[in-house]
């Protein structure tokens, strides 16, 4: 046996005899593993088999009513010294998060089996790719690592080969919210989820291990790992330019990522390819470029608002071999949540009659798990063990006022600043305040696994190594006119405004240039076959005074990150702030 395995061995044994567990079972991926897993979760009512003849493979999982989110205010960085997780993350020291997790996993998993799941982030041959094991007491979790990750013997056998991986333990406790801590400790390459079952908790390959460990990998090894999206634009003339673009959540990440072309562009042939909903990492290349792979296998994806209207593509994939999670029901059998059409379900998430006076039918973040494959405007891209080179780096939010439909940083410090400073109004989807502006780095504020200001400089000294460096832009699709109305459609109409953005990477578009950035002339946005004509000259002013008092809140937001903050930006801070105060 390898020195590699002889370790993992070593510690699932260390593991199992801690927490008890009745039986190890190490997953090798099989279609026969996966039909042995889900005939044990329907006996155990784990999973519900939805309408087997519209929905073939498809089943539905309702979660503990406790458990249907990620924790925030559960999640915590354990790096030795607390100023290393920044203030952007809850801390703990590593010795005492070590002691209350031990004392909570002790014997947890009594009369269970404990999973032993090998996985790899990213194309199995991809030398940018991880590898990861995540051993669990949860069949749910294994079947939704099958779907998310590559997962199984091939993963295994790269472990044995490679040694290093990233160490995730996870039981689902007793689903008690007063026992539950989701530990990272970036040091040691690993992860420890206790008391949830719920995807970005229990899930580690993801949000866990994709996100906060391997931002932190990345800082070591010179690459980026991001809460992006990866999207390939194929214009008429057959090229395929790529996007990697960071949005806050109920910002239309998913959407964005299979968006259909409206139909005067697909008849003159443009395409969109999809190669990422969520993470992406970015590897410089010794071409000076930088290149991205898509962690993922699949997508974990929210349901409600989903419709052949709003994301065919995702309807699409959505009839087979699916996991849906806290979705309802309808008479039929068939998954339902709102947004998706006009009938009525038979039963809430919970499994109750569905009585609209007890609240939506579906939860609101109730989830469709699915592998990547499935996907009609799936990119074969996604495959590239290289990755593939992108042009474009989206930063997106959802302002009202203010931030133009579409802008381009001066070059790449810029761009860095005004992705550390994005700024999202918050929806109805999450707790608090509607309305209100939050800042949300590079999208990254529940994900980076180390000191905001420290990411910065990374971002900073990734751009330095690179002689062809992607543009970077600025989105906002959601301006609203003086009645609050959206100016902009938004959805497949978008493709009007990443068109300008991979002309401009390529030379191709005019911009004229203001103290903020880059913005298209009118007439670079192409509407000519909207039927209703949006108001570009709103959509795309920049308003001096009010983008000075935006800048001052930035200063402000910035000083919460003391000296850390890397002086170039603060220098190309006071730049902004000088050339709007000239104007
Ligand atoms: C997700 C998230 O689930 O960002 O992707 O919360
Ligand atoms: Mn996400």
């Amino acid at each position: 046996m390898s020195s590699s395995l002889e370790a993992l061995n070593q510690w699932v044994n260390q593991v199992a005899t801690h927490t008890e567990a009745d039986q190890v079972m190490w997953c090798d991926g099989s279609n026969e593993e996966n039909e042995r897993l889900i005939s044990l979760m329907l006996d155990s009512q784990e999973l519900i088999e939805l309408n087997q003849e519209t929905h073939p493979g498809c089943y539905l999982h309702r979660s503990d009513p406790n458990d249907v989110a990620r924790v925030e205010h559960l999640t915590f960085v354990c790096t030795q010294s607390q100023a290393d997780a920044g203030p952007n993350n809850h801390w703990m020291d590593p010795d005492k998060a070590h002691a209350l997790m031990d004392e909570l996993f002790k014997g947890c998993m009594k009369g269970r089996t404990l999973y032993v799941v090998p996985y790899c982030m990213g194309p199995i041959d991809s030398p940018l790719a991880r590898l990861g094991v995540e051993l669990t007491d949860s069949p749910y979790v294994v079947a939704n690592m099958r779907l998310m990750t590559r997962m199984g013997r091939s993963a295994l056998s790269r472990i044995e080969k490679e040694g290093q991986f990233v160490r995730g333990v996870h039981s689902i406790g007793e689903l008690d919210p007063d026992r539950r801590y989701i530990m990272h400790f970036p040091e040691e390459l690993s992860i420890m989820s206790f008391g949830s079952g719920y995807g970005g908790n229990a899930l580690l390959g993801k949000k866990c291990h994709a996100l906060r460990i391997a931002s932190y990998q990345a800082k070591n090894e010179g690459w980026l790992a991001e809460h992006m999206l990866i999207v390939g634009i194929e214009n008429p003339q057959g090229e395929i330019r790529y996007v990697a673009a960071a949005f806050p959540s109920a910002c239309g990440k998913t959407n964005l990522a299979m968006l259909i072309p409206p139909e005067a562009y697909r008849e003159s042939g443009w395409k969109v390819w999809t190669v990422g909903d969520d993470i992406c990492w970015l590897h410089p290349g010794d071409d000076g470029r930088l290149y991205a792979i898509n962690p993922e296998a699949g997508f974990f994806g929210v349901a409600p608002g989903t419709s052949a209207g709003t994301n065919p593509n995702a309807l699409a994939m959505l009839d087979q071999e699916t996991i849906f999670t806290n979705v309802a029901v309808t008479e039929d059998g068939e998954p339902w949540w709102e947004g998706l059409d006009d009938r009525s379900p038979a039963a809430d998430w919970q499994g109750r009659p569905f009585d609209p006076s007890q609240g939506p039918a579906a939860h609101p973040n109730s989830r469709f798990t699915v592998s990547m494959k499935r996907c009609p405007s799936y990119s074969k891209q996604a495959e590239n063990p290289r990755g593939v080179p992108i042009d474009a780096i989206v930063f997106g939010g959802r302002r009202a006022h203010l931030t133009p439909l579409v802008m381009e940083a001066h070059d790449w410090t810029h761009g860095v600043l005004i992705g550390a400073t994005m700024a999202s109004e918050t929806t109805a989807a999450a707790t608090g305040a509607v309305g209100v502006i939050r800042r949300d780095p590079m999208a990254m504020k529940p994900f980076c696994g180390y000191h905001f200001a420290d990411y910065w400089q990374h971002w900073l000294e990734v751009g330095g190594k690179l002689s062809r460096p992607p543009k970077i832009f600025q989105v906002n699709w959601f301006r609203r006119d003086n009645q609050g109305r959206f100016i902009w459609p938004g959805f497949g109409d978008n493709l009007r405004v990443l068109e300008w953005i991979v002309q401009r990477c390529h030379d191709e578009a005019d911009a004229i240039s203001t103290p903020v950035g880059y913005v298209p002339p009118a007439d670079a946005i192409n509407v000519s076959d909207l039927e209703e004509k949006p108001d570009l000259e709103t959509l795309l002013g920049i308003e001096t005074d009010a983008w000075l008092e935006e800048w001052m809140a930035i200063e402000g937001f910035l000083s919460e990150y003391g000296d850390r903050v890397p002086r170039a930006l603060i220098h190309r801070l006071e730049g902004v702030k000088q050339a709007l105060s000239d104007k």
